[in-house]
């Protein structure tokens, strides 16, 4: 049956059915919206892949994105759900003493794609169970081709916030999203409003980098969201911006009034964990790859891998500017990769001294890359940005 005329059908299951698996499945939000295409989404995805304001981490094909039946031939309905991640924890969370760094709140506690994967199948299996026949469906968190919080919007969870993330009313937006797409007809929820952000900007006054180029809209090139995850060299103008963040960034949400006094999050795999939360620095450098697996393969900040936190890592010292970190950074300037190289000359240029200029002098002697080369060259009084911690 064509999803246009759905509204004639019997339901299958009905928002009060849908209530009731929530809360036996202790899941934090849920709701519902037709498997209706999502065409009002199509020019935001075009205007953002001609103005160059992808990641890369988007699904590439815009029609299979904004079409479930691409997923679920036959789909009746979409099943959005959110999970809170704020804990009560995590506004009590002090940076432990130490050169630390600081992950994204996101990525305090365990991966939000097991948590909410788990939910989602956990959904589908009761859902089925409940209309007694076997059902067709697909779950995505994240990964998949759908426009998670386009979802979200239309099955009512929360309205799109001029800093780009969905805000709940009950949680903020401080809530991980994911979907099941299935050939199963249920109520559909009625959609949250557009935005209720209003005159407020602070999000857009607030982000180090302006990336929130419009409100709604984020310039990926610019987040460091995005640039705290890229490979290879960190364009020079953002490091300062990165003060000690290794992994993420949660400004524009942190200023955000509408997440001001919502209810924290209380699932216990989102606890955070003192020491993956703010590492420190020194430890994370001296990590091997399967320790870094080992210790941080559980959270959303592994994937990238060992070389992109250390990369990171560095940037923060340089920021820091502590020169307990010399020794060690002056040890990676013999590292095979140039951006481990090339990052700690300039992290050393930060931090300053005649140790380090030293050290640099003597590596730039022998050095043959050209990019290695360039973040070498204050030791020949060349101009190196400045800036503050953040
Ligand atoms: C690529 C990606 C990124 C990229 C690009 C982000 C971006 N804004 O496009 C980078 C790496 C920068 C990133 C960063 C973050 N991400 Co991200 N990311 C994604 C991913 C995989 C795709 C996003 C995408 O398609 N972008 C293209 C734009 C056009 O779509 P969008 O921003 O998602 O949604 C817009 C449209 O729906 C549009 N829209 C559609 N119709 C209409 C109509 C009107 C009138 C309006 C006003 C707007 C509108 O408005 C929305 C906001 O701009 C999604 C998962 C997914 N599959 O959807 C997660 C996702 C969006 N990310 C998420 C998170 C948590 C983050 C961070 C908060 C992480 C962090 N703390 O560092 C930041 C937030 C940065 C930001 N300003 O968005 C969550 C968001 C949860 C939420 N509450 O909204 C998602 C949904 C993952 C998940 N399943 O939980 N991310």
């Amino acid at each position: 049956m064509p999803a246009t005329t759905i509204q004639t059908a019997q339901w299958e299951l009905t928002r009060q059915d849908m209530e009731e698996i929530r809360e036996k499945l202790g899941i934090d939000m849920i709701g519902t919206t037709t498997a209706e295409p999502f065409h009002d989404v199509v020019e935001t995805l075009k205007m953002y892949r001609e103005k160059g304001y992808e990641s890369g981490f988007e699904h590439p094909v815009i029609e299979e994105r904004i079409d479930p039946e691409a997923l679920v031939p036959g789909a009746r309905s979409i099943v959005a759900i959110a999970m809170a991640y704020h804990t009560e924890q995590h506004a009590e969370l002090k940076r432990p003493k130490g050169i630390r760094g600081a992950l994204s709140k996101y990525a305090w506690g365990l991966d939000y794609h097991h948590v909410l994967r788990d939910k989602l199948n956990a959904l589908a299996a009761e859902i089925g169970q409940r209309i007694g026949r076997p059902i067709a469906y697909n779950t995505s968190v994240d990964t998949g081709p759908m426009v998670d919080r386009s979802v979200a919007n239309r099955a009512g969870l929360g309205w799109f916030g001029k800093h780009c993330s969905i805000i709940t009313e009950k949680h903020g937006s401080w809530v991980f999203l994911g979907q099941l797409v299935t050939d199963v007809a249920i109520e559909p929820s009625p959609p949250a409003p557009t935005s209720l952000c209003g005159d407020c900007d602070l999000c857009i006054r607030a982000c180090p980098t302006g990336a929130l180029v419009d409100p709604y809209t984020t310039d990926s090139s610019k987040c460091l969201s995005y640039i705290t995850q890229m490979k290879g060299f960190v364009p020079e103008e953002f490091r300062t911006r990165f003060g000690t963040r290794i992994w993420g960034c949660d400004t524009c949400q942190i200023v955000c009034p509408s997440n001001k006094g919502v209810e924290a999050g209380t699932h216990e795999g989102f606890l955070p964990d003192q020491d993956l939360s703010y590492p420190d620095l020194l430890e994370l450098l001296k990590m091997s790859n399967r320790e870094f697996k080992r210790i941080f393969g559980k959270t959303a900040a592994a994937w990238r891998g060992l070389t992109v936190m250390k990369r990171n890592a560095i940037i923060a010292l340089g920021n820091i500017k502590d020169k307990r970190a010399t020794p060690i950074l002056i040890e990676l300037l013999k590292d095979e990769r140039p951006e481990i190289r090339g990052t700690a000359a300039w992290a050393l240029g930060k931090i300053g001294g005649e140790e380090a200029r030293r050290s640099v002098e003597k590596a730039l002697s022998s050095e043959t890359d050209r990019q290695v080369r360039h973040e070498m060259r204050w030791v020949n009084g060349d101009h190196v940005s400045g800036g503050n911690i953040l």
